[in-house]
């Protein structure tokens, strides 16, 4: 029998801590970006306005270390989620929310991706829209390769700012059977509302390496290293 509809459709919410253990720092762990780094200064359009050196280097030097970073098991094991489902192992439907601005899940192989906080592997023109790739440093007197008017920013959403793919967020969320979270601290809006919308019709699952501060909405949580508990998660979806 042909199956048209997948069985099990899986939204999995990634955050910080998926990309702990390839070496790429959190926001909010102790060692964390916030422990050197002031919020407002680097992640508000506010703050890309008062000094926009200070923000391009940020994000640059964010950017040269992601060439020194490879993707971890984590990322591999929903990789090969995504593959089961393409080659027919596995009933169900993968789609990857990041609120990460790495590439480390495509470079897992995982093509389902939706980065709704932007991609550091990208810059935008805020004159004429572009969003070109970016590999190397963007200062705020680079002309934008389109438009030649030094007006580059990086393609990333800032706190006051409309998260991207929200419609296919939603639509993909509202449909969904099971939702899992991986390495956030689900302190940032929207994404740390998505388990109240989906709880009432999926099954909601939080894997992070510390337990819960607070009494949680999930169904289940897997406390743990990502790169431990992800593969045994996606090794027990398969195997059932
Ligand atoms: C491991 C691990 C291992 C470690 N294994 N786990 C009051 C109430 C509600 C909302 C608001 C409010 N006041 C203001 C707002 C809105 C605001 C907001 O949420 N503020 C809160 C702080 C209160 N939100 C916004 O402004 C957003 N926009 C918005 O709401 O627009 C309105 C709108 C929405 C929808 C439709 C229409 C309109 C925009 C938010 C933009 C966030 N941007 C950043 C920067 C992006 C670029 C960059 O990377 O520099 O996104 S901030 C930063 O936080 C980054 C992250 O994606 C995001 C989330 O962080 P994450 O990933 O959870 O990391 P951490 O460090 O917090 O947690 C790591 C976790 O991993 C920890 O739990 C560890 O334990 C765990 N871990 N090692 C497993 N090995």
């Amino acid at each position: 029998m042909t199956q048209h509809h997948p069985a099990d459709r899986i939204v999995v919410l990634t955050g910080a801590g998926i990309s702990r253990e390839s070496g790429l720092e959190t926001f909010r762990d102790a060692d964390g970006l916030w422990s050197r780094h002031n919020i407002a200064d680097v992640c508000t359009p506010e703050g890309f306005r008062r000094d926009p050196m200070l923000v391009d280097r940020f994000y640059n030097g964010r950017r040269a270390e992601l060439a020194g970073v490879q993707p971890n098991a984590a990322h591999l094991a929903l990789a090969e989620l995504e593959r089961a489902a393409h080659d027919g192992r596995w009933n169900g439907e993968l789609l990857i929310v990041t609120q990460n601005i790495d590439d480390l899940h495509e470079r897992a192989g995982s093509h389902n991706v939706l980065h709704m906080h932007g991609e550091l592997r990208r810059v935008r023109c805020t004159s004429c829209g572009a969003t070109p790739e970016w590999l190397g440093d963007c200062l705020p007197d680079t002309p934008c390769p389109a438009c030649h008017r030094p007006t580059l920013r990086p393609d990333v959403v800032w706190f006051g700012e409309v998260p991207l793919h929200m419609d296919r967020i939603e639509t993909a969320l509202a449909g969904c059977d099971r939702f899992v979270t991986i390495g956030t601290s689900g302190t940032v809006y929207p994404a740390a509302g998505f388990v109240a919308q989906v709880r009432d019709h999926a099954e909601t699952v939080d894997i992070n390496l510390d337990p819960p501060q607070v009494p949680t909405l999930f169904d289940r949580t897997l406390i743990g290293p990502a790169t431990r508990m992800v593969p045994q998660w996606v090794i027990e979806l398969l195997g059932a």
